[in-house]
């Protein structure tokens, strides 16, 4: 039986701009903005190592409009290597490069078919015998799309096996833009074998009489789009059988990583739970690189000195990662605090006494209410309303901002006092 191989991929991103993030270190910026190029050259090896029939690339293969030149070469070139291998190239275009002028101008070899604005089907040419299959698909022809595309599409040819190319947004996430809306159901029950999508950056699947495919973006760009990236290499065969092969091709991937600093009592100790957390999340890593955020939290008795030098802690988990290799520090953020200490109420212990004195004496005073209530307005009158209103959104608010300022202050001098003692550690 004769099968038909297919790779899909979307939301290709092309010569995205880097995120703000990244820029802090120009060789980790370098990686990730050279990234979805690198990632695109795989999505074509890939597809010339399984001798494919053809790439479905289901909208967004560029990140804008103002796409340069370069851009443009580079896709030109891509697309020769897979026109001498003989793998055929469907394009749609999705909201990001409805306006593209590369696909508009750029003359590709005539086995690459961009769709236009109107729906279209394309028959494969396939060997004697062979069941018939076409391509379908419809580009976005404004960057906006309100309204569901489906009803545009032509009616699935009977007998054959139609595969649609489809931008849309799908059932829509609430605060998001809907773009060619439907829903999974809708697309289940159109006749169509399998639905090549794009747009949401997140993969999904759905199996069935109609295989429903989200690949999501084949590279992440920030840490809110992490986890290993994929694209998905499909087998169609006469039968109307369709296998699913997820490939992971991303160059790097993001992770939130946590690193429990809870009873940690010297530096070396926390510098290296953080190279053990990197580390095992580097092993499990599918990509070639991870780019890490980590967050470290917990109490211990260093947390003060923690949040003193966290550029000092930043440069150890840098040089860590650095030493393991292919692992970058995106960001370091710390949520630690002091154990609460129980000492005895009659503790003799000099921090204890002040500790009392602090909180029994002083901040449970209406004499420290009233210059904390001023002091608090004070800062409040010069901070715009929008952020007046967050701190405080009422009066019950306002007073537990200044119990709870009053409480970590409290912590923090107190902190000061004991660290001393605890900074040979480092
Ligand atoms: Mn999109």
């Amino acid at each position: 039986m004769s099968a038909f191989r297919f790779v899909h991929a979307a939301d290709i991103h092309l010569d995205s701009p880097l995120r703000s993030l990244a820029l802090r270190n120009p060789g980790l910026a370098g990686m990730i903005g050279d990234a979805s190029r690198q990632v695109f050259i795989r999505i074509v090896d890939l597809c010339i190592d399984e001798r494919v029939d053809a790439l479905l690339l289901a909208g967004d293969l560029y990140d804008g409009d103002q796409t340069s030149m370069k851009t443009a070469r580079f896709l030109s070139e891509q697309m020769r290597r897979l026109h001498a291998a003989g793998i055929r190239v469907f394009i749609i275009r999705g909201n990001h490069d409805a306006l593209s002028k590369i696909t508009k101008e750029l003359v590709f070899p005539d086995s690459v078919m961009v769709f236009g604005g109107r729906a279209d089907a394309v028959e494969i040419s396939r060997d004697r015998g062979a069941r018939p299959i076409l391509v379908h698909g419809l580009s976005f022809a404004k960057p906006q799309a309100p309204e569901s595309l489906l009803g545009k599409y032509k009616p699935p040819v009977e007998g054959a096996i139609n595969i649609g190319l489809m931008h849309t947004s799908l059932d829509g996430a609430p605060g998001h833009d809907v773009y060619a809306p439907c829903s999974t159901a809708q697309l289940a029950g159109s006749g169509f074998r399998y639905w090549a999508l794009g747009h949401i950056h997140k993969r999904s699947t759905t199996e069935g009489a109609c295989a429903i495919v989200m690949p999501g973006i084949p590279q992440g760009r920030d840490v809110g789009e992490n986890g290993p990236k994929s694209v998905t290499l499909v087998s169609v065969l006469d039968d109307g059988s369709v296998s699913l092969d997820e490939r992971v091709v991303s160059m790097a991937q993001f992770e939130r990583l946590a690193v429990d600093a809870s009873g940690v009592l010297e530096w070396r100790e926390l510098a290296m739970r953080i190279e053990s957390t990197i580390g095992d999340a580097f092993d499990r890593s599918e990509s070639d690189h991870l780019v890490a955020r980590v967050s470290v939290s917990g109490a211990t008795p260093l947390a003060w000195t923690i949040r003193r030098d966290a550029d000092v802690l930043r440069t150890e988990a840098e040089s860590r990662a650095e030493s393991i290799g292919n692992v970058w520090i995106e960001k370091l953020d710390i949520d630690c605090r002091k154990p609460s200490i129980v000492a005895p109420a009659d503790s003799a212990d000099p921090i204890e006494v002040l500790r009392r004195t602090i909180t029994d004496e002083i901040v449970a005073s209406d004499a420290f209410h009233a210059q904390a209530q001023i002091i608090v307005d004070n800062l409040l009158e010069q901070l715009p309303a929008e952020c007046r209103r967050v701190l405080a959104p009422d009066e019950t608010g306002l007073a537990l901002l200044v119990g709870q300022m009053s409480d970590e202050g409290s912590e923090e001098v107190l902190a000061r006092l004991a660290a001393g003692s605890l900074d040979g550690a480092r």
